[in-house]
């Protein structure tokens, strides 16, 4: 028997081999059975404990999704939708919340609804539409007044204040009715309509109560005073509620915009009017007209004078192109091949650093570009920079202030291995409107 061969242990539960004296040593043939049946068995084992661990997967996960079952089960009803608000100066009609059922939305009289009048509960457990409100009819919704004058909507009434030059109660008649001043030359409205009587009922048991119309607070002398809203709001920039002017009003309050410019919809912005393409610009034939923040411009850009055998001619109503060069001359070959003009509107102290615009050649013939900025009044509230191998960009760099009319000229030098292919100049006019809207 040779030292290190093989020996089959005694009394091991493994071994399936034919027991074998102890002192024995196995032959060769006897050791590889063993070793053999060892792999089978050992195969064998892994396969059970696999099948084992993925039956217990199976009943965990089966545990997991009763268990979930159960939960949502518990966790409220999943057939009703959520709780509607009631709109205030209206009513909801319609009580169950439950999927498929629908409820009802209407407005007190002298409001209109906004929003869903009906809205149906879904199998999602969700609401159809979207909420509404109830929204005072606008008196104005007509536009009553004549000649730009300014509606302001009233109780069931409207007042139109008048632009210099007009009165009436439609500002339909021409000429002064009073001393006409500057923004706001407001309506005379009485004193006496910012405070009105309640509306009291008595109890069975003798007690009074006193209730006042919307946008009015019950006072201890016992009168219902007008809340004055731009007061208490408009005065904070947290709290503002309207974008540029508020004019308080019986029961209500009313945002007022600068000459140029309409209240939106939505009662507290106030959006910009295109003259231009309203046909409200007073630009002469041949003028082009750009319309700002606030109002409009008219421009006739203009291609440079004959100078140094250079000339340009006008080729678009934003372009000039220079005429071919006399062959000697070196002047003519290095003014700028192109001139092209831009105008843009500007709201007052926007946020910066901003690009304006941005520049680069219809059809690339060089290899590079660089830009420069050469001229113009107010040159120090712009830089440029490049964007990509073939774009560059002009930047504001400081806020501007408005009213403001800002130039800047800047200069696009194409090149091919250095060479000085060609150049082309932006000019640039920004108008800054006199308000950040
Ligand atoms: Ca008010
Ligand atoms: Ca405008």
């Amino acid at each position: 028997c040779m030292p290190g061969s093989p020996r089959a242990r005694t009394g091991h539960a493994l071994s399936p081999a034919p027991p074998v004296p102890p002192s024995e040593c196995l032959n060769w043939q006897q050791a590889l059975s063993v070793v053999r049946q060892m792999q089978k068995l050992l195969v064998a084992q892994e396969a059970a404990h696999l099948q084992g661990t993925r039956g217990l997967r199976h009943q965990l996960s089966i545990l997991q999704s009763r268990l979930q079952r159960q939960a949502t089960k518990h966790n409220g009803n999943p057939e009703i939708c959520p709780q509607l608000a009631v709109p205030q100066n209206g009513r909801m009609l319609g009580r169950s919340l439950r999927v498929g059922h629908e409820v009802h939305f209407v407005c007190d009289a002298g409001f209109r609804l906004v929003g869903s009048e009906t809205r149906a509960c879904r199998h999602n457990r969700t609401w159809s539409g979207t909420q509404p409100f109830c929204r005072s009819i606008d008196d104005c919704s007509s536009n009553p007044c004549a000649n730009s004058g300014t509606c302001v909507d009233g109780n069931q009434s409207y007042t139109c204040l008048c632009p210099p030059g007009w009165s009436g109660p439609s500002c339909q008649i021409p000429g002064h009715a009073a001393p006409v001043s500057s923004f706001p030359d407001w309506v005379t409205l009485s004193n006496s309509s910012f405070s009105r009587q309640p509306r009291c009922a008595e109890g069975r048991s003798g007690s009074r109560r006193c209730s006042c119309d919307t946008g009015f607070q019950l006072q201890p002398g016992g009168v219902c005073q007008d809340v004055d809203e731009c007061q208490i709001y408009q005065s904070s920039p947290q709290t503002q509620i309207c974008l540029h002017d508020c004019l308080n009003l019986p029961g209500s309050y009313r945002c007022l915009c600068p000459p140029g410019y309409l209240l939106h919809a939505d009662r507290n912005a106030c959006e910009d009017v295109n003259e231009c393409t309203g046909k409200q610009h007073n630009c002469s034939q041949g003028d082009l007209c750009i319309n700002t923040f606030g109002g409009h411009r008219c421009v006739r850009p203009k291609c440079p004078l004959p100078r140094h055998n250079t000339s340009y001619v006008k080729t678009s109503a934003f372009q000039c192109e220079r005429n071919p060069c006399p062959m000697d001359s070196r002047a003519c070959h290095l003014a700028a091949s192109s001139i092209s003009f831009h105008y843009l509107p500007l709201q007052a102290n926007r946020t910066v650093p901003r690009v304006l615009f941005k520049m680069s050649t219809t059809r690339s013939l060089g290899d590079s570009l660089r830009f420069a900025i050469t001229g113009g009044r107010g040159q120090g509230a712009f830089a440029v920079r490049r964007s990509d191998r073939q774009t560059g960009e002009l930047l504001l760099t400081s806020p501007a202030a408005g009213p403001a009319t800002l130039e800047v000229e800047v200069e696009m030098s194409e090149f091919s291995h250095k060479v000085l292919l060609g150049k082309h100049i932006f000019k640039v006019t920004a108008f800054v409107s006199p308000y950040v809207f």
